[in-house]
């Protein structure tokens, strides 16, 4: 089955089969890439009221402390999103087959709560966090999936990004950042950021190479976004490697998403699974 994601303005961005080439082209152009209508209302519902069970304590007014952990063990909906259909083409084409799970978190942020600071780009080079060009296409270190479970965007605020960074080829200049960095209303962000539209039930994908970071949030619900961060097969960005769940049963593709970092004799994530 066909599932068609559309954008108002850009149209269908990605479907069963992966970037549609206006998705394609936006994610090379610009690093990022919302896709709307991913999970339905309802979905997006159940994944709220799983988090509302934990009874999380109010978050801080801090944009790096706003963040909850280990939520996979907080149901199957959120193992369901690991390799949700509509990522996995898109991811595959990122990152290549037998791409993993790196590591995860939660961000919720009250009103209130201030920036985190901006980070990545093209230049330095990073060497867990790239993007780059060959004759394969884009190739790519360290890939964000966030879904966004609550509207996020240019009235409330959240993800923040330079479009293009993630193929500048000098540092991001400090009167940007310090001007991120010190802004307390989406008014005072630099006109350069920019903060996608990213409604609940949509998913944000980004390159780590990207330019990024949070504008204030000034919306009067709090923020929350999934975030499940992916690597190439043969590396990791974090020191550690994530556990699968123990109170959930993975499908075999699900698992293999654990497996840790190496290249060969790695199990295909597209053959043989359930
Ligand atoms: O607000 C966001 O989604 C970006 C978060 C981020 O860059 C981070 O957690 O390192």
């Amino acid at each position: 089955m066909a599932v068609d994601r559309t954008s108002p303005e850009t149209g269908v961005l990605a479907d069963d089969e992966g970037l549609t080439d206006t998705g394609r082209y936006l994610f090379d152009l610009h690093g990022h890439l919302v896709i709307e209508d991913v999970l339905s209302p309802d979905e997006v519902d159940t994944l709220n009221e799983l988090i509302d069970q934990q009874e999380l304590p109010e978050p801080p007014k801090d944009s790096a402390a706003g963040r909850f952990n280990d939520f996979l063990e907080w149901g199957e909906p959120f193992c369901d999103l690991l390799d949700h259909d509509v990522i996995m083409a898109v991811l595959e084409e990122l990152l290549g087959d037998g791409f993993r799970l790196d590591h995860y978190y939660g961000i919720y942020l009250r009103e209130g709560t201030g920036t985190l600071n901006l980070h990545g780009g093209g230049t330095p080079y990073d060497p867990p966090e790239y993007f780059h060009f060959e004759d394969i296409g884009m190739v790519n270190g360290l890939t964000v999936v966030s879904w966004n479970l609550r509207d996020t965007g240019p009235e409330h605020g959240g993800f923040c990004c330079l479009p293009g960074s993630h193929k500048a080829n000098y540092p991001y200049p400090d009167t940007i950042a310090e001007a991120h960095a010190g802004a307390t209303t989406l008014e005072e962000e630099p006109d350069e950021l920019v903060v996608p539209e990213g409604p609940a039930g949509s998913v944000t994908i980004f390159t780590e190479a990207l330019t990024h970071g949070t504008t204030p949030w000034v919306a009067e619900h709090n923020r929350r976004s999934l975030l499940y961060k992916y690597s190439p097969a043969q590396q990791s960005w974090s020191s550690s490697y994530p556990d699968p769940p123990t109170s959930v049963d993975l499908t075999e593709r699900q698992e293999t998403l654990f497996e840790p970092p190496y290249h060969h004799g790695r199990p295909s994530l597209f053959e043989d699974t359930e």
